[in-house]
C-alpha cells in the first residue's frame, strides 16, 4: 500500500465540513490509518510550510493554519495515492477548482481552501515524520 498526508485545515473543521471531505476520500477508495483533531502550533507549521517562508503570505499562512483545530490524517491508497488525493482536491487557488472537487464543490477564497495534501511521494513521508513522528 502507498501513504499519503493530509489536513483538513482549521476553515473545514470551523465549516463542519470534515466528515464530507473525509467521505470523499474513503468514497474513492482510500482508507484511514492515522487521524488526529490537534492546534498546530507555530513552530511545526513554520516547519511544514518552509519552502514558503519568504513569500508575502508566509505569516497569513501560519496564522490560519494554527488559529483552531485541523484534522491531521494519513491517508492509503494502492498507489500513487498523493495524486489521486490532490486530484480530489482541485487547485490550490479555490477560483480555479473544478466543479466535482473539494476546492472546487465548497472554497472561493486562497488561503481559506480546506484540505492539504502532500505533492510528492517524498512530501508525504517529510510531512508524515513532522506531524506524526510515531509513524515516520
Ligand atoms: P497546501 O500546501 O496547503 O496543500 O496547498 P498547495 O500544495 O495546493 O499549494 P502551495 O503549497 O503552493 O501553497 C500552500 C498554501 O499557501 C496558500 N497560498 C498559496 C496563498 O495564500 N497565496 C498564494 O499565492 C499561494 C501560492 C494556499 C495554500
Amino acid at each position: 500500500m502507498d501513504r499519503t498526508f493530509i489536513i483538513v485545515k482549521p476553515d473545514g473543521v470551523e465549516r463542519r465540513l470534515t466528515g464530507e471531505i473525509i467521505a470523499r476520500l474513503e468514497r474513492k477508495g482510500l482508507s484511514l490509518v492515522a487521524a488526529e483533531l490537534r492546534t498546530i502550533d507555530r513552530a511545526t507549521a513554520e516547519r511544514h510550510y518552509g519552502e514558503h517562508k519568504d513569500k508575502p503570505f508566509f505569516g497569513d499562512l501560519v496564522d490560519f493554519i494554527t488559529r483552531s483545530p485541523a484534522l491531521l490524517a494519513i491517508v492509503e491508497g494502492p498507489s500513487d495515492t498523493w495524486k489521486v488525493v490532490r486530484t480530489l482536491m482541485g487547485a490550490t487557488n479555490p477560483k480555479d477548482a473544478a466543479p466535482g472537487t473539494i476546492r472546487g464543490d465548497f472554497a472561493i477564497e486562497m488561503t481559506e481552501n480546506l484540505i492539504h495534501g502532500s505533492d510528492s511521494a517524498e512530501s508525504a513521508e517529510r510531512e508524515i515524520g513532522i506531524f506524526f513522528p510515531d509513524r515516520a
